[in-house]
């Protein structure tokens, strides 16, 4: 068979729209050309930079009285950068809660290591799937969902582990993207149907 100009066009086209495509179902952080990224000026001399000693403060440690995310991104371990990956612990003390918000850039797999945890994430569909997971239970947050954490136990203490397939999936919080930010109350009550009294209340109690 022989290739028209406007054959090879629909070839070139069809090829590029299945790249695409590839591209969006294995879209994580950009492929690195190297084995690993160094800040700028820098050159390895040794392993310390793919070493991160941050988190030794946790053995032995007391629960802090509030919740508290420790994260592991590349802007605390520069090692990670072009990696793909991260962490963050978790801890909740009773009755905690790590609020409402968004990883940008990537999935979140939790592992709870101790304690139990009332877990939820919210679809483009707006369905819930909530969970009560316990100590050695594992849970995945799709990217980019709406998702929050809940220590309800009224006697132990929760503590987890997230990885996330991004060196910096980054975290937007619902509560104050929406309510703590410089959005005009205006379009706050339209968006949300309510009155400018209601949001000028909910905005003071994000305010402190
Ligand atoms: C890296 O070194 C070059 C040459 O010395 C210098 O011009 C540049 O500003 C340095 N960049 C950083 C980020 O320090
Ligand atoms: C709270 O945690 C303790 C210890 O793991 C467990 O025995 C208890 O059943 C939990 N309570 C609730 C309400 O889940
Ligand atoms: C709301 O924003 C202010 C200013 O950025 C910040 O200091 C405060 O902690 C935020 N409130 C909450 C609940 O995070
Ligand atoms: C408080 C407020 O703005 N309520 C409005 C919600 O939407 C309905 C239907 O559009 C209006 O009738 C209400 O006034």
């Amino acid at each position: 068979m022989k290739l028209s100009m406007a054959s090879i066009k629909t070839l070139l086209c069809v090829t590029f729209i299945s790249l695409s495509i590839i591209q969006l179902a294995v879209s994580t952080d950009p492929d690195i050309l190297t084995d690993y990224v160094l800040p700028p000026n820098t050159t390895v001399t040794d392993p310390n930079y793919f070493t991160f000693t941050g988190l030794r403060t946790l053995v032995d440690a007391t629960y802090p009285i509030a919740f508290t995310a420790i994260k592991v991104t590349q802007n605390e371990f520069p090692g990670l950068m072009g990696q793909s990956v991260s962490y963050a612990i978790l801890e909740f003390p009773i009755g905690s809660i790590n609020p409402l918000h968004i990883h940008p850039r990537a999935t979140e797999l939790l592992f709870v290591i101790a304690g139990s945890l009332q877990v939820g994430f919210v679809d483009t569909s707006n369905k819930l799937f909530t969970q009560k997971l316990v100590t050695g239970d594992m849970f995945v947050f799709p990217k980019g969902l709406v998702h929050f954490q809940y220590n309800s136990n009224a006697t132990e203490p929760a503590l987890a582990v997230s990885a996330f397939g991004s060196a910096n999936a980054g975290t937007q919080s619902i509560a104050n993207s929406v309510f703590n930010s410089t959005i005009y109350e205006g379009i706050l009550a339209q968006s949300f149907n309510t009155s400018a009294d209601i949001v000028e209340t909910i905005e003071s109690g994000l305010k402190g």
